[in-house]
Parts: structure tokens; C-alpha cells; sequence
């Protein structure tokens, strides 16, 4: 690396420390003369934020993976509302429906999903709100999925919609990551309700809010689709 790409990337990477400092909760941007004026400053920044951090993502670079003794146990929930309140989806009945540039949009059952080439990883969980857990998911990798139904990997982003009316979205580098998987199991049984049956994105690489669970639809776009956090502030790239 030369010296002007390593200052570069020394200034890009304190550009990106600074915005995700920015969108820390309790940091007061609010003048409530201008309501609207943080919120696109926010947008702003974010917006901003995705281009430095796509820049700076290398594909190749893998998240940590740990030992079966370091699962923590049990694990633990989070979205938006109660754990009682979780969705409880028909597994008999579920389709993962499919929409977008792909070539072979038929939907999927979970049975189907099976058949494909799984993968098990051990990895770290990170919730923005400021804790971490490890667990063990097991799936189809991502961009085994994306090949098998002809998905157009040119495309820029892959996004997803859930039973609770949760949705996200990622780049399509991050989509084809070696470890970005669709998880069906974890700690090697199907996922339960909570924690995403009947399929869950597990995208170790990125925050929790990117792991959509109980997924029902997955979209191959080029359009912008943002996420029910990411509209709310939180950086839309949020990965390494
Ligand atoms: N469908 C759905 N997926 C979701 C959420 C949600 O509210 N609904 N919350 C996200 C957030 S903020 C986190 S931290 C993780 C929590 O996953 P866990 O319950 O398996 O720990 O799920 C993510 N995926
Ligand atoms: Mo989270």
C-alpha cells in the first residue's frame, strides 16, 4: 500500500468512527425549532456512512468464529416489541417468497431449503443497544441461494420482509460474504419462534438489526428500500 492510500484509509476510517459516533443514541442533534433539520442531517451523515463503509468492507475479511464452550446461554431476544408478542408462523403453510432481478422466482418451503448445501458457523452477535452473544447457526449460505434461483448479483441490494412486518436491507457484496448465511437451525435445531422460524438471515459481519428473522419475502433491487431501524437513524451499511 502506498503511503497516500494508507492515509487515506487511516482519514476514511476516522470519517466513519466519527459518523457512527454521531448516530449513538443520547447524542443531541434536536433543535426543536428545526425538527426536521437533524433528521436529514442524520440522513445525511448516514447516507455518507454507507458509501466510506462499503469502501472500506473487504469480502474477504471473515468475523470472528469461537468454540462450542463460549455459546452463551440462553440466548438472548430482542425486536421491537415483547418476547410473547413474537409471530408464530405456520411452518406447513410458510413460503419464502421471491421478488426482483432474479431468473427463478418460484417461492421456497423450508423443506426445499434443505436440499441446498448447509453450512454451521459459530459467531458473535451484536445488538446496537450495546450487548453481544455468541451462538451457533446453521443454513444456506446466502450466495449459494442467490445462484440456485438465478438472482442478478449485479443488482445492488437484497432486501428482506418478515412475518412481524420487520424489513431490512444489504449490499449485494455483503449479501455474497462467505458467511452470510440463511439460517434454519440454531444449535443445531430448527429456529423457534423468537428467535426467527422458520429462516432468519445470520450476517455475522454486520449489527443485529441487519439479521432480519422469520423471514417471508426476499427481493433482488436495485432500489432503495432502507429498514424499519434504518429509516429511524441507525446507519443502513452497519458492518466491517
Ligand atoms: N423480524 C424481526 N427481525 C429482527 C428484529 C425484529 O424486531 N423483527 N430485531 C432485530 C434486532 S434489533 C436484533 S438485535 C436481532 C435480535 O435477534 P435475537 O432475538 O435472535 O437475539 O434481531 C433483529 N431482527
Ligand atoms: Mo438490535
Amino acid at each position: 500500500m502506498t503511503s497516500f492510500t494508507a492515509s487515506r484509509r487511516k482519514l476514511l476510517t476516522r470519517a466513519a468512527a466519527f459518523g457512527a459516533v454521531s448516530l449513538l443514541p443520547g447524542c443531541d442533534f434536536d433543535d426543536p425549532s428545526h425538527p426536521d433539520l437533524a433528521d436529514d442531517f442524520l440522513r445525511l451523515m448516514s447516507g455518507w456512512n454507507n458509501e466510506v463503509q462499503a469502501a472500506l468492507f473487504n469480502p474477504n475479511t471473515l468475523a470472528p468464529t469461537f468454540q462450542a464452550s463460549q455459546i452463551t446461554r440462553p440466548p438472548r431476544f430482542n425486536a421491537f416489541y415483547d418476547i410473547a408478542q413474537a409471530p408464530r408462523v405456520d411452518e406447513a403453510a410458510w413460503q419464502l417468497e421471491l421478488a426482483g432481478q432474479i431468473g427463478d422466482r418460484r417461492a421456497w418451503r423450508i423443506d426445499q431449503l434443505r436440499t441446498l448445501p448447509q453450512e454451521s458457523q459459530i459467531t458473535r452477535f451484536v445488538c446496537v443497544e450495546g450487548w453481544r452473544t455468541i451462538g451457533q447457526w446453521s443454513g444456506v449460505p446466502l450466495r449459494h441461494f442467490l445462484r440456485a434461483v438465478s438472482a442478478d448479483t449485479r443488482a445492488r441490494y437484497v432486501a428482506f420482509r418478515c412475518a412481524d412486518g420487520y424489513f431490512t436491507s444489504i449490499d449485494m457484496e455483503s449479501a455474497l460474504h462467505p458467511q452470510t448465511i440463511l439460517a434454519l437451525d440454531f444449535l443445531g435445531a430448527p429456529l423457534t419462534a423468537p428467535f426467527g422460524a422458520p429462516l432468519r438471515l445470520r450476517i455475522p459481519t454486520k449489527l443485529g438489526f441487519k439479521n432480519p428473522k422469520s423471514i417471508v419475502a426476499m427481493e433482488v433491487t436495485n432500489k432503495w428500500t432502507g429498514g424499519y431501524w434504518e429509516n429511524q437513524g441507525y446507519n443502513w451499511f452497519s458492518g466491517s
